[in-house]
């Protein structure tokens, strides 16, 4: 009776081990790991924290600094609508090349709350 439970045990470890390790071999094999840019939006204009990341997931922080509502868009994806303070965070995939990035709300993106992110 030992014996079965034993082996029961071992192969459970070994189960426990591979899923423990699985995700770790799967970030490595897919290169770098996402670059976090910081974003702060606010009347009329974005900073952030750099405008250029390798190709791949870019993680965009973004932070409402302003009085008004601002959203953020970049590659087809945008946040929710974010009142003063209030924060999201985009995760996006970046092919090599220019992405334009803008705020859709009104005509804040002609005011200034537009640029460009360079992804390499
Ligand atoms: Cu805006």
């Amino acid at each position: 009776m030992l014996r079965p439970k034993l082996s029961t045990g071992v192969v459970l470890a070994a189960v426990i081990a591979v899923l423990a390790v699985t995700p770790l071999a799967v970030a490595r094999m897919h290169g770098a790991a996402a670059t976090t840019v910081t974003v702060k939006a606010s009347e009329f204009k974005f900073v952030l924290s750099t405008k250029t990341a390798r190709h791949g997931v870019v993680v965009f922080k973004v932070t409402n600094k302003g009085k008004i509502a601002h959203d953020f868009k970049i590659a087809g994806k945008k946040t929710a609508k974010l009142g003063p303070g209030k924060s999201a965070t985009l995760r996006v995939t970046l092919t090599k090349g220019n992405h334009k990035y803008i705020c859709t709300i009104d005509s804040h993106a002609t005011l200034g709350m537009r640029g460009t992110f360079k992804a390499t």
